[in-house]
């Protein structure tokens, strides 16, 4: 173990702890987001498993009734980020909150973290477990479509994956005409060539002031808003999750839900061959409204090793690309395919690289068998913390930061995952 990366990492959680609460980095990002919470968490654990406990339990403070976890908490104004709560007008006048969600990492996470836990935090982590398990519940009562059996964004914000080159296809048809006039704050913050473009900030905010007038009702968001795409991440991600959420029902003696998870892992299965593209010879996401698949490799395609659903001749296919991509760049795994136009090494999720989706992405791969994989990923993801520090993002080709420094979720994969020998 590194000691003095470690001291840096504890450090930076320290610093962004705002109370119970961790903001994912000062200045650009001064709000509680949803999945960096719960990775976070995964962080205070290693030095302090209650103060883990209350990054999760503050999260699920700003549930909404019908089961949502919302994807940012405002708990106080700021105006360093926009939009603001004043632009969202969702959660209660108490605790304002975004209208959309993010990737349901809660139950891995909580799964992973009560098998480490003393008995104080065990019950407290147990106590999560009727709001995670009515989380899953509002994704297969709005998002989980029968037919479609994968899991519907309604903004590309709520993949976590803002700007991925998936989303070009599905985002043209916003109309942007009728965007109230707006004042981006990101970009006093982080390098623009980083960020995402004015075309798409002016399709995030047409979504948002679309879902405001919809008075957030999901059920309709999400049969007729303008972009409804069956996400490659998302749906991912809730298969292990509910599969995790299961391994922990038992653990703690729920036995009344197992048949209910057992549905919706049957019927997330059927939701990953929704989104297994032939032609392309990956799992990607797809356009529900026009049936077009994005054709796209990234880093999320490779999480299918992470759900446990891939068939022998798709992880053959998969491999394929993997050796290529890994050919290509000299730091895995990059969020986009090096060999697509779209591809752009610093900007985002069009190329950079996220620890978060490396750490799920080693995971899987150890589980599935795929050990040298793993061990790339783990490598790369070091390195890089430990040449270039604790940025947002990383450049796949030469390692650079991208994005905001001292960052929260990435300093709990070094604690958590990256700085054990
Ligand atoms: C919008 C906080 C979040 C992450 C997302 C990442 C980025 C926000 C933004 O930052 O999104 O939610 O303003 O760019 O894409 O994954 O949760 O770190």
């Amino acid at each position: 173990m590194d000691k003095n990366i470690d001291n840096s990492a504890r450090e930076i959680l320290r610093t962004n702890d705002k109370g119970g609460f961790t903001v994912p980095t000062g200045g650009l990002y001064p709000y509680q987001w949803n999945w960096d919470s719960v990775f976070v968490a995964l962080g205070f654990a290693t030095f302090d498993e209650l103060r883990a406990c209350a990054e999760i339990e503050t999260l699920f403070e700003a549930q909404w009734e019908d089961g949502m976890v919302p994807h940012i908490i405002f708990r106080r104004d700021d105006p360093d980020y926009f939009p603001g709560p004043r632009v969202w007008q969702a959660g209660d006048a108490a605790l304002p909150t975004s209208g959309i969600t993010q990737p349901p990492v809660a139950a891995s996470v909580i799964n992973d973290l009560w098998e480490q836990s003393g008995s104080e935090a065990k019950g407290r982590l147990e106590a999560l477990f009727p709001k995670v398990l009515e989380w899953h519940r509002w994704f297969h009562r709005y998002r989980v479509p029968a037919g479609i059996d994968a899991v519907i964004i309604t903004h590309p914000w709520e993949s976590g994956r803002d700007n991925s080159p998936e989303w070009d296809a599905p985002s043209a048809s916003i109309d942007v005409s009728s965007v109230e006039p707006y004042e981006r704050r990101d970009l006093q913050h982080a390098d623009a060539g980083m960020r995402p473009t004015k075309l798409d900030y002016d399709r995030y905010i047409a979504l948002v002031e679309y879902g405001r007038k919809a008075r957030w009702d999901h059920e309709k968001i999400a049969t007729e808003g303008p972009f409804r795409v069956a996400d490659v991440s998302m749906t991912m991600i809730l298969l292990r999750a509910t599969r995790d959420l299961i391994s922990f029902a038992e653990k703690i003696g729920e036995s009344g839900v197992q048949d209910e998870l057992e549905g919706y892992v049957q019927q997330l299965e059927r939701g990953a061959s929704y989104l297994w593209d032939e032609n392309a010879g990956t799992f990607c996401s797809r356009d529900t409204i026009t049936g077009e698949h994005s054709g796209s490799v990234t880093n999320a395609s490779f999480l299918c090793f992470y759900a446990g659903v891939a068939t022998v001749e798709q992880q053959e296919r998969l491999a394929a690309h993997w050796d290529r991509i890994s050919a290509k760049v000299r730091y895995m795994m990059p969020s986009h395919d090096p060999d697509d136009s779209t591809f752009d090494a610093k900007r985002y999720w069009r190329g950079p690289i996220w620890q978060v989706v490396n750490y799920m992405l080693a995971k899987g791969f150890a589980e599935c068998g795929y050990p040298a994989w793993a061990e790339r990923i783990r490598d790369d993801s070091r390195e890089l913390i430990a040449e270039h520090g604790f940025n947002e993002a990383f450049c796949p080709v030469t390692g650079e930061g991208s994005g905001g420094r001292d960052f929260s979720w990435t300093a709990a994969m070094w604690l958590a995952w990256l700085g054990e020998d």
